[in-house]
């Protein structure tokens, strides 16, 4: 049962990463077997997942997106990530609503990571999620959207917070749950 060592990525790694982020096994083992090669130290460095990010978003601007990105994944801030944090950070940079992917959102959005989000933290991520929006789509967006300080005040309007007061991860999930505007504008959707 399961032996079978699939491109070299250990079975556990491989289970665990199956159950978490519901990617194939197939896809699993072939970011496994690229990940060795690009990073033969088994861990990614803040430029290298840049680089990653510059692939996935030709059009676009994702340095400053991808650099809250690998913030909000390199836990112990030794500046790398190992594989499977990796892979996780793929999971939860693609759209959707789980509980864990808001966690994970709200997080992204927490850059002091002192557990609250203020008007400004979410400016700051507006801005990171505007630069992944291609220039031709930036010019078609409604104009209560067409800028990243707009996106933030539309965002904390729907947080129903004044300007000096912060949101708490739970109060942040559930308003992103009821929301699909607050959903949209925490994320950015490849369509
Ligand atoms: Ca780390
Ligand atoms: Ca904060």
């Amino acid at each position: 049962m399961g032996n079978a060592q699939s491109g070299g990525i250990p079975r556990e790694i491989l289970d665990d990463l199956k159950l978490t982020t519901r990617f194939s096994e197939a896809d699993i083992t072939q970011w496994y077997d690229n990940f060795q090669k690009q990073c033969p130290t088994g861990r990614i460095t803040l430029q290298q997942f840049e680089e990653i990010y510059g692939k996935f978003f030709p059009d676009s601007d994702a340095k400053t997106y991808a650099q809250h990105v690998f913030r909000s994944f390199d836990a112990n801030d030794d500046g790398t990530l190992d594989f499977q944090e990796y892979v996780v950070a793929l999971h939860m940079t693609s759209s959707g609503k789980s509980t864990s992917k808001l966690e994970w959102a709200f997080s992204l959005f927490d850059v002091d990571k002192n557990g609250y989000v203020t008007k400004s933290e979410v400016i700051e991520l507006s801005q990171a999620l505007f630069q992944l929006i291609p220039k031709e789509k930036q010019a078609n967006l409604p104009s209560d959207e067409s800028t990243p300080e707009k996106r933030a005040e539309k965002l904390w309007a729907i947080f129903d917070k004044k300007d000096s007061e912060r949101i708490a991860e739970g109060e942040f999930i559930q308003a992103v749950q009821e929301s699909e505007i607050a959903l949209r504008l925490i994320q950015y959707d490849h369509k």
